[in-house]
């Protein structure tokens, strides 16, 4: 197989371990825990893996001999930088509590545990993935684990390989999955563990005790680096506002990282505008009004950052999005007679059975946005975000805003406009050294928490604002990030994601200086990753993380 000088270069590279995981440990328990909110429900729905305690390991001079580990392992959902290295850790970390214990990978994600789907990993395998990008070693999958039959299923494998533990590497709604999983097999005394391990490139899956989710370093590098490229070409052109998407879903957590490392003209914020209730024309005039104070002093050019998830924060649309979703919910009478309709019918159908109000905004929108909004949810009830064109949506608007000052004699600048969105480009890049180590550390913390018979637990890796040998290797219960949601028209138990603080120091940082950037031109130009050179430039870590941990 051909592979690229870089690749060559980076499989030499050994991450780095937390000093107290190197050599033999000792776990530590610490106090009990309760979930995040509805703690009586999640209590009832959760009686075998509720309420466990907080752990963590610390070095001791010798180690007892440890028998035996055999674990599955599984990518679910989106890909993220640093999933290979999660694997290469969870094996490492097996064969170094016993050199016998096997590591199984299940393919194409959660669905590939239900439908017996597996490979076993080797040395020679894992070997050619060390500290590369991508989750291809063994694909990744939406598949969400939620029947009995699938449960029953999973544990038909696990019995067949004969395997202690799964370990479920994913985000929000797929550690939910693994918490589920874990107390139904802990229910029926299947005496499989299972272990989640929080990845997304989103940044939403974190807590008091998961300081950031893996991928979301070297994800929003590679956007900053896409983005001051775009600085510099808009600053050396000066004809072009360039509209630019980013990935994320919900939270704005990505937009305001490549913001506090790119410092662009604008850069909305979606929790803002929900907290300030915003409506789609007032975000078109705050853009429009920027637009026309630099086009004053003379620079007809900009960029502007748009979290992908906006439209489920302005309150008009979040209000038509929630009733789409009842419209929409599964095995409902009306998503049936909706999936009769021919298509040409369904965007009047939709506005026949809104209330008043959300069908004068599902009316109103451009009928390519409104068409977008209506696509098939994913396996988890969510709006697929990544499909709506929200930076065409407020380009355009902004445009026509813009047309009408110009008639009236308040604007008499130029207005070109170039759109883009970033999200796949950052998802398999290969992990930045942050990302190299804090996955493998993540994946050989996992193992520790399988050889200790921990269930219900997801790996977590703290201190990271640290050199990686002071960060603190941990496992914390995941009841704990627990609430009541509503999905697919139910309330359902999910992981609370993590939205943008408002109050937090990287939103106050960045409202403090977004006004100077708006007016002046104060691009920075971050470039690509660098994995070799001077630790300043190849170990830093996110501005969020400096900000937050200050
Ligand atoms: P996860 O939450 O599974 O990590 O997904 C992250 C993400 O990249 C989102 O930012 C994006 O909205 C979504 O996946 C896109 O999904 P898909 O890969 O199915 O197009």
């Amino acid at each position: 197989m051909d592979i690229s000088i870089l690749q060559k270069e980076r499989a030499k590279y050994q991450p780095e371990l937390p000093k107290s995981i190197r050599g033999a440990v000792k776990l530590i328990t610490g106090h009990k825990t309760e979930s995040v909110a509805n703690q009586k429900e999640i209590a009832e729905l959760f009686p075998n893996t509720y309420g466990m305690p907080l752990v963590s390991f610390e070095a001791v001079k010798t180690q007892q001999e440890k028998a035996i580990i055999n674990v599955g392992v599984i990518l679910s959902g989106g890909q993220a930088p640093g999933g290979h290295n999660v694997i290469s850790g969870i094996f490492d970390g097996i064969k170094k509590i016993n050199p016998a214990s096997r590591l199984y990978g299940f393919l194409g994600g959660p669905g590939g545990l239900v439908n017996h789907k597996y490979i076993e990993l080797t040395d020679e395998i894992i070997n050619k993935y060390r500290n590369t990008g991508g989750f291809d070693i063994i694909g990744s999958g939406r598949t969400k684990l939620e029947e009995k039959w699938q449960f029953d299923k999973g544990l038909e494998i696990a019995k067949k390989l004969n395997l202690n533990a799964l370990v479920i590497i994913g985000g929000d709604d797929s550690n939910t999955n693994a918490c589920v999983l874990a107390e139904y097999y802990a229910a029926v005394n299947a005496k499989v563990q299972v272990i989640g391990c929080p990845k997304t490139i989103d940044g939403d899956m974190k807590n008091e005790m998961i300081e950031t989710s893996f991928g979301f370093d070297t994800a929003t590098k590679v956007y900053s680096e896409l983005i001051g490229n775009i600085q510099r070409d808009a600053n050396s052109a000066k004809k072009y506002w360039h509209f630019i998407k980013l990935m994320g879903r919900s939270a704005s957590h990505i937009g305001l990282e490549c913001a506090l490392k790119t410092h662009p003209n604008i850069t909305i914020i979606s929790e803002e505008v929900a907290a300030k209730n915003q409506t789609l024309n007032e975000i078109v005039d705050y853009i429009a009004g920027i637009v026309v104070a630099r086009s004053n002093n003379g620079e007809n050019f900009g960029v502007v950052l748009i979290p992908e998830g906006l439209v489920e924060f302005v309150p008009e649309m979040k209000a038509l999005i929630l009733e789409l979703n009842d419209l929409f919910a599964e095995d409902s009478e009306t998503e049936k007679e909706f999936h009769l309709l021919p298509q040409w019918q369904r965007n009047g159908w939709i506005a026949d059975h809104l209330s008043a109000s959300s069908s004068d905004v599902f009316r109103l929108l451009p009928p390519n946005i409104a068409t977008e909004l209506t696509l098939e949810r994913d396996p988890h009830g969510n709006v697929q975000v990544s499909l709506i064109e929200t930076e065409k949506l407020l380009g355009e608007m902004v445009k026509k805003k813009l047309t009408e000052m110009k008639k009236s004699g308040e604007y008499t600048g130029k207005f070109g406009i170039q759109f883009h969105f970033f999200g796949y480009e950052g998802r398999c890049a290969a992990p930045s050294n942050f990302d190299a180590d804090y996955c493998y550390s993540l994946g050989f913390t996992a193992a520790m928490l399988v050889s200790e018979k921990k269930t219900g637990y997801m790996s977590s890796i703290r201190n990271l604002t640290a050199p990686a040998e002071e960060w603190i290797a941990c496992g914390v219960p995941i009841t704990m990030m627990i609430n009541m949601e509503k999905r697919h028209g139910h309330m359902k138990p999910v992981i609370q994601k993590a939205l943008v603080d408002l109050n937090g120091a990287p939103f106050k940082y960045f409202v403090s200086k977004r006004d100077e950037w708006a007016k002046s031109t104060q691009f920075v130009y971050p470039g690509p990753i660098q994995y070799f050179g001077p630790s300043e430039i190849c170990d830093m870590i996110t501005e969020t993380l400096k900000l937050e941990k200050a």
